[in-house]
């Protein structure tokens, strides 16, 4: 008896003592536990080799003569000048310039040197490249199918995948089925039935994509010299990791392929508090962060274009919100979501891709907007922010856009289940761990004091941009000027003064000098303003000269004036706007 009990303790301790071991190893080598990566262990990380080309590097580098080639600016004769205006106005890109280089055209080279000496796994995952169109010019949207097939590794490339949201442009219809055919089913064509705006057409092109990862584009791209392994490496480490490759631009004009940012310098995304795009300095802490200033970093939000995610993922966290239209704010609410949700958003130095930056939207937003009283885009933005953010936050946007309290968003209790199911974290969370530099441009608001018209009591008419970018003086014209653009509701006459006498209209600010009153840049991580407005006389004073914002009466020009608070042209009242969108 007591033979058997001594062996059956033994075999006990014995089999404690394995599981024991077992769990130490699996613990050292990270094979468990880690929610984040559970595989990562077996996954070799990029390898740097110094001085010896990385494995997926081009073995030659391709030369060519002609238009355009090497990148460089092409330019039309001077009798081709009403094509090229022509086109312009139609494609808000010179297509007859276009038109003329190659498909396949090289472009330079502008990778950090380190970029080429990065090794990557060989059993990175598959991608889907998703480009999403509406009346894109015919060789602009091929050359980049041509670039991703000439620079993209095939084992790597699932296949191209176009979407066309309902072009109506004829070479866009039979003409395309039949060029691409030349592929041999490497690129696949689907068509959306009705307009569906670039929001809903990406979520259409992620459901029909067959690649495990899903790479956007515009259709208006050209991808560079190995760009693909560094975007799918983050992505296979960690599906919860969307990666952003760095935008070159390319001119509208003349298709010059130029860099944005200087070399070697990084920038991430970030945004103001009207929800506009904005980019800061990547911060020293996650410089420091990394080994390489080659490798990725993390990002609070991107642009919008331009990224690659697992396919899985984006379809598990909803997507895009299916109630947002058309075009905007789309790259926001996929960044807060995110990183509120647990994810994270990358950014990758040795991956570029070109970016054709239009002139103008050449197209409009077609039923889709018809149906919706106010500016979309702003109706978007509000969506996005009710969802994200927290409610301190949230009085910032309304405060930077007070006329966009007035708008219908429609219903958000979809996009609040899901934030609620994926046990997302709240947006100071994201403030304080993620977007914590943004503090340093874009500090949090004071609220107003005043919005709305800011109407002269001598003249009753109202101060306004009168449609000029800063930096410019600052006119006057008849109030109720509002409405007339349907898109911007940052309009023209509509200011802001807050309680620290910055005087705001849209992102700029107004400041005075010896030229007059001007619409300047306002000053970057201050929200403190040059006014004090006296609610007794109306007068508006410059704290440092003193002086009164006066109108001239004659000229009708605005300047500084010794103050003089009994005359007209020296009193100000502000009226706030009523809903435009009844
Ligand atoms: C930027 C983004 C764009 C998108 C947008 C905000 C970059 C480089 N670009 O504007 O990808 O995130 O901000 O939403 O970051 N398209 C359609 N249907 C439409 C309208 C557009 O399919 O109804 C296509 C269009 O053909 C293009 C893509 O969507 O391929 C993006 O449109 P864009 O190039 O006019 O946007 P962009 O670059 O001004
Ligand atoms: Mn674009």
């Amino acid at each position: 008896m007591s033979a058997i009990r001594f062996n059956r303790r033994v075999v006990r301790y014995f089999l404690i003592a394995f599981f024991v071991v077992l769990f130490l190893y699996v613990l050292m080598t990270g094979g468990g536990g880690n929610s984040k990566s559970s595989t990562s262990a077996i996954k070799k990380k990029p390898w740097m080799t110094t001085g010896k080309l990385g494995n997926f590097e081009p073995k030659e580098i391709i030369e060519r003569e002609g238009p355009g080639e090497g990148g460089h600016a092409h330019h039309l004769k001077p009798n081709q000048e009403n094509d090229a205006a022509a086109s312009l106005s139609a494609y808000g890109m010179n297509m007859a310039c276009s038109d003329e280089i190659s498909l396949d055209r090289t472009i330079p080279d502008l990778r950090m040197d380190e970029c080429k000496y990065w090794n990557y796994p060989e059993d990175l995952p598959r991608a889907s490249v998703v480009l999403v169109f509406h009346n894109e010019g015919w060789s602009t949207l091929m050359r980049t199918v041509h670039s991703v097939i000439n620079r993209t590794p095939p084992q790597f490339l699932e296949e191209v995948l176009l979407v066309d949201d309902f072009s109506d442009k004829e070479n866009l219809k039979g003409k395309l089925e039949t060029y691409i055919k030349k592929f041999n089913g490497k690129v696949r064509l689907i068509r959306n039935p009705e307009r569906q705006g670039l929001i809903r057409t990406r979520v259409r092109g992620a459901e029909e994509a067959r690649g495990e990862v899903v790479i956007f584009l515009d259709a208006h791209c050209e991808v560079g010299t190995n760009w693909i392994p560094p975007l799918l490496a983050p992505i296979y480490y960690n599906r919860t990791t969307m990666t952003v490759p760095v935008i070159d631009g390319i001119d509208h004009d003349h298709f010059e392929y130029r860099p944005v940012y200087q070399a070697g310098q990084h920038f991430r995304g970030i945004f103001e508090w009207g929800m506009l795009y904005k980019e800061n300095e990547l911060p020293d802490k996650e410089v420091q962060r990394r080994s390489f200033n080659s490798m990725p970093y993390d990002s609070p939000t991107h642009a919008g274009g331009l990224f690659a995610i697992n396919r899985n993922y984006f379809l598990q966290i909803g997507a895009y919100d299916p109630g947002l239209l058309v075009w905007g704010g789309e790259n926001f609410e996929l960044s807060f979501k995110i990183w509120q949700c647990g994810g994270s958003i990358q950014w990758v130095p040795c991956s570029r891709v070109g970016h054709v930056y239009r002139s103008f939207m050449p197209y409009t937003f077609g039923k889709l907007a018809e149906k919706k009283k106010g500016p979309l885009i702003t109706i978007n933005y509000k969506r996005v922010i009710e969802v994200w953010f927290d409610d301190k936050f949230k009085e910032y946007f309304y405060t930077r856009e007070p006329l966009a309290r007035y708008l219908d968003m429609g219903d958000i209790s979809e996009q609040l289940a899901l934030k609620d199911r994926l046990q997302c974290k709240s947006f100071q969370w994201f403030m304080d761990n993620v977007a914590y530099d943004m503090r340093e441009k874009f500090p949090e608001l004071p609220p107003n004091v005043h919005w709305g018209e800011m109407i002269n009591k001598a003249t009753k008419e109202c101060i306004d941009t009168m449609g000029h970018a800063a930096p410019t003086v600052m006119g006057m014209s008849p109030c109720h000027g509002w409405g007339n653009n349907q898109e911007d509701i940052s309009d023209d006459k509509l200011v802001r003064l807050n309680a620290k006498g910055q005087l705001g209209v849209g992102e700029r600010c107004i400041d005075a000098d010896r030229q007059g009153i001007k619409l300047v840049f306002c000053p970057l991580g201050s929200v403190e303003g040059p006014w004090h407005y006296d609610e007794g006389d109306k007068t508006l004073m410059h704290k440092e000269t003193r002086k009164c914002v006066a109108l001239h009466p004659q000229s009708n020009n605005l300047s500084l004036m010794p103050c003089d608070p009994i005359n007209t042209y020296q009193q100000w009242v502000f009226k706030e706007i009523p809903s435009p969108w009844h």
